[in-house]
């Protein structure tokens, strides 16, 4: 089992900010509640300090998290071309929940070349390209970390958390805790939240508009997901896939089979889920496991990273969804 990375000194992190005046915050493509919740809610509380601050991203904000972002914008879809100049001229560049810069794409030749990048996450094997960096492998989610240093700078900093920086962190908080399920769903959390309710979140509207606002696409999607379910060993591996051919007969597009994975877990014998989705070009494989068993280890057999419990791998190589198939089979026989 990885080891526990914890280095979250605010008082490194009161130090750092004191001597920002241009910030620019990004996190990883496709985002999700945590990554867009975490960039919100940290931008907001930065402007309220002072600083000026311009958030980058690769892709868009999926629809059922534009309601985060509605009221004054700060999220932009990064033009190499138009934003070059303002990261040259930040005085720091945040990388939030990822610790890989190559997570970023199209930003990612900008971490790597800026002279003051900075890393807040909570993955584990975090990548070495960070000058300074504040990691905790046992948060819940990046945006309970930005609680936390925001809680700890308020005495030296000041600042406030909005209405929108509340609900932007909440939303953080309630996707990468499965909405207070997962594992380290602990009573701090709940402490959190209900601070972040007191300043403004709503959980009803959180919940609502993250969950329930999909298109009839995305549950057609989920009965072709479900009908390519197979159990394997026992019951203990099950395996779900859609094809590019699946969204266009759905109307659908990648982001939408967001949590797909989950589905098998339901079964009390599956100790692996393995979701696998064809890209334009390449493969996606989403990993989940439960007990003991780990995700990450099998993930990074192809490249991937993550969570002990769920993670990720990228597959750009030529093969075959069979072949593909077959070698994460004989990888996850290996673990069980
Ligand atoms: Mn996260």
């Amino acid at each position: 089992m990885a080891e526990r990375i914890r280095e979250f000194d605010p008082n490194n992190f009161i130090a750092l900010i004191k001597g920002l005046k241009r910030v620019v915050l990004t996190s990883h493509i496709n985002p999700d509640g945590d990554s867009l919740g975490c960039e919100i809610g940290f931008a907001e509380w930065l402007i309220s300090i002072g600083k000026e601050v311009r958030v980058f991203n690769h892709s868009h904000i999926p629809e059922n998290y534009k309601f985060l972002d509605r009221e004054s914008p700060i999220i932009e879809i990064f033009d190499a071309e138009k934003h070059a100049q303002t990261i040259a001229e930040a005085d720091a560049f945040f990388l939030l929940d990822t610790n890989d810069p190559l997570r970023a794409k199209s930003l990612a030749p900008f971490i790597s070349a800026h002279k003051n990048p900075v890393l807040i996450d909570h993955h584990l094997d975090p990548k070495d390209f960070a000058k300074e960096r504040f990691i905790d492998t046992d948060a819940t989610s990046t945006g309970e970390m930005i609680f936390n240093l925001i809680k700890a700078s308020q005495k030296d900093l000041g600042g406030s958390i909005s209405r929108k920086a509340a609900q932007a962190l909440y939303v953080a908080i309630m996707t990468d805790t499965g909405s207070f399920r997962f594992p380290r769903t602990d009573s701090d959390i709940f402490r959190i939240s209900a601070d972040l309710i007191d300043l403004g979140a709503d959980p009803v509207v959180a919940y609502n508009e993250t969950y329930n606002s999909a298109k009839a696409s995305r549950v057609l999607l989920i009965g072709k997901c479900l009908s390519s379910l197979k159990f394997f060993f026992d019951d203990r591996l099950a395996t779900q896939a859609i094809m590019q051919k699946d969204l266009n007969e759905a109307g659908a597009v990648e982001e939408e089979v967001d949590g797909f994975v989950q589905f098998p877990l339901q079964v009390a014998t599956v100790e692996f889920s393995i979701f696998i989705l064809e890209l334009r070009e390449g493969w996606k494989v989403s990993f989940r496991s439960k007990g003991n068993k780990s995700a990450a280890e099998v993930s990074k057999l192809f490249g991937g990273n993550g969570h002990f419990h769920a993670a990720g791998a990228r597959i750009f190589e030529k093969k075959s969804f069979e072949a593909l198939h077959k070698e994460i089979c004989d990888a996850v026989f290996k673990f069980l």
